[in-house]
């Protein structure tokens, strides 16, 4: 380990020493992770092993059910309608090469409603275009220069380098996360790219679920209610009604992608809406791809502690507890199974455990194998920039920091052209 990683790692645990007036020092120490045994995915919970295909969509029904039950939260059903209203429109952006638009999406119940909306830069050069939708952090507006693109009136992050205080978006923040967000290298590869800023549908601080779309449902909630990374995937399910509707978009080439927490809600939104046809995991981490029972990095009590709106009132019951956990990540992983599904991280994201995240995708090749797909085919970690991208499970490992960038996208193209064409 070079002395500047080192050092970042010492700051990343002072940082994380103190939550609500608790130590807590992150294990970045391999040989210091205790020892632990996954649950197999394909054995039943009472000790039945799966041996066929039909058992394995019982199975899954079961890990899937447990997730929710223990972690997620169960997400309530949606019968009301997405009204959409394009509000926005450009159909000669990027020098005539895309239609830019953004679409004020309502969710109506009862007699509340919800806007989100959702920003769609879609290339001019095909009919039927694939396309990855993920939640941004900051706003739509700050993943482009366009005046035109609205900013957002929800609660925001405050944020000291964009200058974000009380938690209101501004005009000076406009572009500020373009970089997250290379429109003009999607559109050139013939992807339409859909996001929406996740706070419009459930804002980012532990108010007891009063707002978002706890507020438009008005559920009773118990110990195992949906808290907000549900709240985000269930989300961008309403973010596929309204995309199966757009004739511009193949709403059955749809990858559904995230960074880090949005990383841990595509990843969810993946496993619970089989309409998403692949899967992106960047840096997800704790709670998204990385393994519990490592507990290297972040870890369930931390996540827990430092983010009590994440996950449901159960989950907490295995902090520090891991090995009580009736599932593992892989096993998330596996829910998306026989999907492409791909998982990525980076050097200096060792928070989120690399290796977790890795062994998480060998894990759940398992279950792709049993199905007669590749999974991931690699049984060590690849070097950085070296990514496997041949089987139906994708990985890299990225050198820099906690982050999606160019780069990443580029792996993300090359992986969808595997199984969507060229264009
Ligand atoms: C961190 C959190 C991670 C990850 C990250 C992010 O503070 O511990 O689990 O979600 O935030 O979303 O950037």
């Amino acid at each position: 380990m070079t002395k500047s990683k080192l050092l970042l790692l010492t700051i990343l645990g002072l940082v994380t020493t103190a939550v609500f007036g608790q130590e807590f020092t992150p294990n970045y120490d391999e040989s210091k992770i205790p020892d632990y045994t996954l649950p197999n995915a394909l054995v039943f919970e009472d000790g039945t092993p799966v041996n066929s295909v039909e058992q394995w969509d019982a199975r899954r029904k079961e890990i899937l059910h447990l997730f929710e039950k223990e972690m997620y939260g169960i997400m309530p059903g949606w019968e009301g309608g997405v009204h959409a209203e394009t509000v926005y429109q450009n159909d000669t952006a990027m020098a005539g090469q895309a239609t830019v638009k953004e679409v004020k999406l309502t969710l109506k119940y009862q007699r509340r409603e919800l806007e989100m909306y959702l920003l769609l830069h879609i290339p001019n050069s095909r009919k039927n275009a694939p396309l990855f939708l993920g939640y941004n952090f900051y706003g739509n507006h700050t993943t482009t220069h366009d005046p035109k693109v609205h900013l957002t009136r929800s609660w925001v992050n405050n944020n000291i380098d964009f200058n974000i205080t009380e938690n209101k978006a501004n005009e000076s923040t406009r572009g500020v996360r373009i970089k997250r967000w290379p429109y003009q290298e999607i559109i050139a590869r013939g992807y339409a790219v859909g996001t929406i800023y996740y706070g419009e549908v459930d804002p980012d601080f532990d108010d007891n679920f009063r707002n978002g779309v706890h507020a438009l449902l008005k559920q009773p909630s118990d110990s195992s209610s949906w808290a907000s990374v549900a709240a985000w995937a269930w989300g961008l399910s309403r973010a596929m009604d309204y995309l199966e509707t757009d004739e511009k978009i193949d709403p059955d080439r749809i990858a559904v992608l995230g960074h880090s927490r949005l990383g841990k809600a595509a990843v969810w939104a993946g496993a619970t809406d089989e309409r998403f046809a692949m899967v992106i995991s960047n840096n997800s981490g704790c709670g998204g791809a990385a393994i519990s029972r490592r507990q290297y990095g972040e870890t369930v009590w931390r996540i827990n502690n430092r983010f009590p709106h994440w996950f449901t009132p159960n989950f907490s019951k295995y902090n520090e507890k891991e090995h009580l956990l009736p599932f593992d990540q892989h096993q998330l992983l596996a829910l998306i199974a026989p999907r492409p599904l791909y998982v990525a991280s980076a050097t200096d994201d060792q928070w989120a455990d690399p290796k977790g995240e890795f062994l998480s995708a060998v894990e759940a090749t398992k279950v792709y194998r049993f199905l007669g797909l590749t999974g991931l085919p690699a049984a060590e970690m690849p070097k950085p920039e070296s990514p496997v991208i041949h089987g139906t499970i994708a990985y890299h490992i990225r050198t820099g920091k906690h982050d999606i960038t160019l780069y990443d996208w580029q792996q993300y193209m090359n992986f969808a052209d595997r199984f969507w064409g060229a264009w």
